[in-house]
């Protein structure tokens, strides 16, 4: 099968033209898409006319499907639950937009996802992009005694944690708790397959580097995340109905734009590829 790849930013992501993703791809294919996903990171894939089993077999080219049984209930598929269903959802009366913050997908676990798939189904008139940063290039820049530090640090991921759930109800907090604990990540992670080096850090997970006082973890944590999210490593993907887009979780973040009046819906179904054993609970 014959494609193309043109890079979308200076700094990650590339679109794949030429595939049409209704229709299984063949070994060679798949092997030469890891290979390109591997150097760009987010591989976007324009105008597909994908079913929702379509979608869940291009994403099973790339690994293991995640069943989501940690997720709050609202976001799984009622009988898909290889599929989140990823649109504005209240919560405790509050209106909550999923991935409104920085983060790695269940980076606050012990197995976080190697790869997430999005695919746009309603989307508003204007808004609603997401931004993706590159956590290679935000570790390649450190100068060189601060890489010597964070190597050497991990912090405490926190699904709770994050703007999103300030005000939410202890019964709801305390239920999300139980299902996903704290885990303590490496701030720096080797990437399993490349073999290069990113940081593993996000505004919505990270809460304290334990081992340092608050004012030092606080002061390299907000450096981190002000530092890893600097718009050169930023590529913005605008959607368009039809959009699939996988991205690599282990090396970038990323986070949705709350950017559109409350009045417009938008609704993304996702899948997320299970990804090697990292961190420990807390
Ligand atoms: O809706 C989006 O654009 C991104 C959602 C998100 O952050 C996620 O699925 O992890």
């Amino acid at each position: 099968m014959s494609y193309s790849v043109k890079p979308l930013s200076s700094a990650l992501g590339a679109e794949v033209e030429g595939l049409d993703l209704s229709q299984p791809l063949d070994d060679a294919t798949v092997a030469q898409l890891r290979k390109s996903w591997l150097e760009h990171q987010v591989l976007l894939f324009r105008g597909q006319d994908v079913t929702d089993d379509q979608f869940i077999r291009f994403s099973a080219c790339f690994g293991e499907l995640h069943n989501h049984q940690n997720y709050q209930e609202e976001l799984v598929h009622p009988t898909r639950k290889e599929l989140l269903v990823v649109k504005s959802h209240a919560v405790n009366g509050k209106v909550i937009r999923f991935g409104q913050e920085w983060h790695s997908d269940m980076s606050y676990t012990t197995r976080p996802a190697m790869a997430s798939v999005l695919g746009a189904r309603r989307l508003p008139p204007v808004g609603g992009d997401t931004l993706w940063s590159n956590m290679y290039m935000a570790y390649d820049t450190l100068a060189e005694p601060v890489k010597r530090m964070v190597d050497a640090l991990s912090a405490v991921h926190d699904v709770t944690n994050g703007s999103s759930h300030i005000g939410d109800r202890a019964d709801i907090r305390i239920a999300n708790m139980k299902r996903n604990p704290p885990v303590l990540q490496p701030i720096v992670r080797v990437h399993p397959e490349t073999g290069r080096r990113a940081l593993f850090v996000s505004e919505w997970m990270c809460t304290r580097i334990p081992g340092l006082s608050e004012i030092e973890s606080d002061s390299i944590l907000s450096m981190l995340f002000k530092h890893s999210t600097r718009s050169e490593f930023v590529y913005r993907q605008k959607w368009k109905l039809g959009d699939v887009l996988i991205w690599d979780n282990r090396c970038t973040v990323h986070m949705a734009l709350r950017d559109y009046g409350s009045e417009f819906s938008r609704e993304m179904i996702r899948t997320s590829l299970v990804g090697t054993p990292s961190g420990e609970l807390v």
